[in-house]
Order: structure tokens, then C-alpha cells, then sequence
């Protein structure tokens, strides 16, 4: 079977698993194909997949296996996986042991594709540079799909971007693990601080997975790197053209602050496109993101106006820093998307009036100790939610530490706290520094939750 002829498929009967965003792209992906695709996903009851997977099956995808029998793979050629199913999943091993290809998701919509690949990956910051860079390539004339891990399949949208078109992919370590083909056009990597640990064991092996996205790029392709990251920078491997971008020092190729402007170093040209306080974004992080976007679609080479335009203009993405509401003095803001601690620094980081910080959710093993003292310093109180809170607070002693059993009593409880500051209105701010999935769906249900609940507050005040 072909999609691509560079790379063709190992056979026409894929397995994929996972029958969720990734999965079900990838599979109406190889039905349109005309490939024979079994779906797998433990939450497809009974012999037919349930009402789900008929449904799946009109669409040519026959969707009756349980994901966790490694049955599933009988009669298979290749199996597509899904980022969410960890790779030690009995199915992964029993397909190794027979010989059988995994394909990421991520690969197969690279194979699919017919547009040049801007990915860009880190442990935070990913989504905000990734949607920051379409739009600055929106904004310079280009046809632009931005999709990933952001929340779009790749596979979903991969064939429908001409080859005049760009595909900016945000991409994470979980996808990167099955990848093996994959030879982006420009690779950017933000950042690396401890984060799922739970799934790669330790930090090096969440770092050796980040470095398989540059591992087949060519001298006509370009490696991004933040230079003020010593993580990333011991990390830098590859054949790619680099660039970089630093808040702290010049650049040859790249972007950098030089005198309080944004300063781009490309082919031997230098050009000031703008004062760095005329970025939009809040937070000294958000400038290393437009950094990494600028630099990241250098190689397109738009006009500098262009650019410039944009990060005037560009607001950010709803759950990071979101301003939700004022009331009676008191700011909310939203910050779902912090799931792990240097998410949580940053926006610490980012406040200069006192905070009232709403944290906690699934622990996925991170050392909270570290951020202890920032804890104490930034905030007047802290209200502890989900199951990590006992592990949170056992490093943070010494701050004021709440409890709250749900969400809206955290709410509650953060507000009459913020409000009652001895001198004057703190700040709310959601910002849990661990994952979402012991109390919500995801951190985008756990953001509007908030955002509910914010509403809940001024109605009940009168909207003041
Ligand atoms: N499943 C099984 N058996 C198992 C485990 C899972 O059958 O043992 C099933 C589940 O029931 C589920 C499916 O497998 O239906 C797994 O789906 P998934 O978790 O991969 O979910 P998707 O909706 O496909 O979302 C994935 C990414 N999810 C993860 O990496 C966990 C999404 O990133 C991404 O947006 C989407 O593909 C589209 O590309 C989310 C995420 O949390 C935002 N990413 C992590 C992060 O950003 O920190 C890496
Ligand atoms: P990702 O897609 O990597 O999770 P997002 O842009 O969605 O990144 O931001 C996730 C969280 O990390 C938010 O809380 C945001 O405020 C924070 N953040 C964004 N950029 C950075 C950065 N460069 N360094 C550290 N934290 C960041």
C-alpha cells in the first residue's frame, strides 16, 4: 500500500489503537485509503464496537476489538498508535515480539502529507508558539494548518494542505516515541523541565524522546534551539541547519533581545523589527515563545512588517493566562493549562500583586520541593484541590495552605481570600501544576469549569 512512495506502508490491514482523536483520524485517514483498518479501544463495548462502532464501521473502519488483547493484532500488518497508550501496553509488546511496524500518528499524517512540516516541540509553551507561528504565517500570505498535540490530528487535516501550504504541528514526547520517518522542514525545541515522568521513567529518557523529532533532518532543513536552555542545548544533535533564538544574548542566525528589541539574524542580514514591550503577550516566558515562532518560520522568509503586525497584535490562547473576570476588585484568571511545575513558576513569575493560587490535580511525580520558596514569596494563600494536594503540601510548609474538596469550594474559598487581602484585592489564579484527569475530562473541561465557576461568583455578587 502506498501513501507515500518514499515509504510504503508494510501491508494493507493496520491495527490502529486508540480510538480516540489521534486513533479515529488516523483510521478514516487509511479507510479513504481503501486499507482494511481495525480500530482497538477498551471503551468500544460488545462484539461491534457498540453504537460507536458501527458507526465507524459505515465509515469502512471495522471497530471491534478490545485495545487491551493482544489478539487484536492477529491477521495485522502494522499498527498505528495513539499518543495517549503508553508504548508498554501488552499490545506494543506482543507487536514487537511478531514483527510488526508501530507507526505514531503523527508519522503516519507525516506520510499522508503534502505540505512542508514546521514542528515544534518543549515542555511548555508548545501550543502558544505553535498558534503563534500560523498566524505570523497567515499574516505573511501563507496557507497554514496548525494542528498535533494542540488538539487537531495531524491525520485529520494532513491531505488537505496543498504543497504550496505549510503544516505547523505541535508536537509532544509521547507522539515521539513511535517515530521513526518523520523529517520535518524546521524542528523547534522550547524548553525541557521534568514532566511526565510517570511515562518515560526518568528525565533523560523524556529528553532522548524530544530529540528523535531532529534525528532525520538534512542540511536543508532547520533545527530551532533555544539558547538560553542549557537542557536543550546538550541535547542538540542532528544534521539540520540551526538557528536559534535568546533572551540574553545576540544571535547569529536566529532571533534574540538585543537593547530591549526584537533583533533577527538571518543569512548574514541583522534587522530590529520591535521594541520587545510592543509583543503582546504577558510574561517574560511568552517573549521566548515569540522568539521561537519568529525564528521558526524564518526560513519562509516573511516580511518583517509582517511580523511585526502580528505580535502586536497576537492575545494568546484561552486556559494559559486567560484574564477571566473582575469581581469586587478581585482578578480571575485562568490558567488551566499549567499541568506541570514550570508552568506553575512562570505564571507566579508573571503576577507583580499578590495571588491567591488554586492548585493541584493528578500528581504525575514531580518534585514540588524546588518551587517551595516562589510559593511562599508570591502568594497569600494556597487552595489545595485534587490528589496531589497532600504531596503539594507536605513541600510547601510554610505557606498559607487550604483545602477544598471541589472545584466551586475552591472557588469559593479562593475568593473570599483574595478579597479580604489586608491591603486590597489579590489576584485568583488557577494554575494547578499537575494534570487535570483525577477531577476532569482534560485541562480545557477544567478550565471552563473554573471559567463556570467564576460566573457563578459575580452572578451571586451582583456582578460587581
Ligand atoms: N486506550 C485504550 N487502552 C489503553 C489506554 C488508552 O484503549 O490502555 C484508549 C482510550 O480509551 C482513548 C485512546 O486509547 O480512547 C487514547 O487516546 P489519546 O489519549 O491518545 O487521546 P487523543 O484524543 O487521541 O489525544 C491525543 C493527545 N493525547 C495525549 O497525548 C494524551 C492529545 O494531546 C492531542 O491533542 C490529540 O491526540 C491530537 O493530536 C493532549 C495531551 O494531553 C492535549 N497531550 C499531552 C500534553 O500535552 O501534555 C502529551
Ligand atoms: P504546551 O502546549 O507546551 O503545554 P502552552 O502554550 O499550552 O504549552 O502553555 C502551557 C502552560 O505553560 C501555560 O500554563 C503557559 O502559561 C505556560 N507556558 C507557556 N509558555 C511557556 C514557556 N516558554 N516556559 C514555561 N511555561 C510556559
Amino acid at each position: 500500500m502506498t501513501i507515500d512512495a518514499r515509504h510504503p506502508l508494510p501491508g494493507s490491514r493496520p491495527l490502529v489503537m486508540g480510538a480516540a482523536r489521534s486513533g479515529l483520524a488516523a483510521a478514516r485517514l487509511l479507510a479513504r485509503h481503501g486499507l482494511d483498518v481495525r480500530l482497538a479501544d477498551t471503551r468500544l463495548a460488545g462484539p461491534d464496537g457498540g453504537p460507536r462502532g458501527r458507526e465507524l464501521m459505515r465509515q469502512g473502519v471495522c471497530a471491534s476489538w478490545d485495545a487491551d488483547d493482544p489478539r487484536a493484532l492477529e491477521g495485522r500488518d502494522f499498527v498505528v498508535w495513539s499518543p495517549g497508550i503508553p508504548v508498554t501496553h501488552p499490545v506494543a509488546t506482543a507487536a514487537r515480539a511478531a514483527g510488526l511496524p508501530l507507526f505514531s500518528e503523527l508519522e503516519l499524517g507525516y506520510l499522508a502529507a503534502h505540505a512542508p512540516f514546521l514542528c515544534v516541540t518543549g515542555t511548555n509553551g508548545k501550543s502558544t508558539t505553535a498558534h503563534l507561528a500560523g498566524a505570523l504565517l497567515r499574516g505573511a500570505g501563507r496557507q497554514v494548518e496548525v494542528c498535533g498535540n494542540i488538539g487537531r490530528a495531524l491525520c485529520e487535516v494532513a491531505e488537505s494542505v496543498p504543497p504550496t501550504g505549510l503544516l505547523v504541528v505541535e508536537v509532544s514526547s509521547f507522539q515521539l516515541e513511535t517515530v521513526d520517518r518523520l523529517k520535518p522542514f524546521v524542528a523547534t525545541w522550547l524548553n525541557l523541565t521534568p514532566d511526565h515522568l510517570d511515562r518515560h521513567g526518568d528525565f533523560d529518557a523524556y529528553g532522548a524522546a524530544k530529540q528523535r523529532l531532529f534525528q532525520r533532518q538534512e542540511e536543508t532543513d532547520y533545527a530551532v534551539w533555544n539558547a538560553d536552555d542549557p537542557e536543550v542545548a546538550k541535547r542538540r544533535s542532528g544534521d539540520a541547519t540551526w538557528l536559534e533564538f535568546s533572551a540574553t544574548r545576540a544571535v547569529e542566525d536566529g532571533a534574540a533581545i538585543v537593547d530591549g528589541r526584537v533583533r533577527l539574524g538571518w543569512r548574514g542580514g541583522v534587522e530590529d523589527v520591535m521594541e520587545t514591550r510592543e509583543i503582546g503577550l504577558r510574561g517574560a516566558h511568552n517573549v521566548m515563545n515569540a522568539l521561537a515562532a519568529v525564528t521558526t518560520v524564518m526560513p519562509l522568509e516573511p516580511a518583517p512588517d509582517a511580523l511585526r503586525a502580528v505580535l502586536r497584535e497576537y492575545g494568546g490562547l484561552e486556559h494559559r493566562l486567560e484574564s477571566v473576570a473582575t469581581v469586587a476588585g478581585v482578578d480571575f484568571v485562568n490558567d488551566s493549562k499549567a499541568t506541570n511545575l514550570n508552568s506553575l513558576e512562570v505564571a507566579l513569575l508573571s503576577f507583580e500583586h499578590p495571588i491567591v493560587l488554586i492548585a493541584g490535580g493528578r500528581d504525575k511525580g514531580q518534585d514540588f520541593a524546588p518551587l517551595g520558596a516562589l510559593v511562599r514569596e508570591r502568594t497569600l494563600a494556597v487552595v489545595l484541590i485534587g490528589e496531589g494536594a497532600e504531596r503539594m503540601a507536605a513541600h510547601w510548609a510554610g505557606a498559607r495552605l487550604l483545602r477544598a474538596g471541589s472545584l466551586a469550594a475552591a472557588v469559593d474559598l479562593a475568593f473570599a481570600t483574595a478579597r479580604s487581602a489586608p491591603d486590597g484585592p489579590a489576584a485568583v489564579l488557577l494554575s494547578p501544576g499537575c494534570a487535570s484527569f483525577d477531577m476532569f475530562t482534560d485541562f480545557e473541561d477544567r478550565g471552563r469549569r473554573f471559567k463556570d465557576e467564576v460566573s457563578r461568583v459575580a452572578a451571586r455578587e451582583g456582578g460587581a
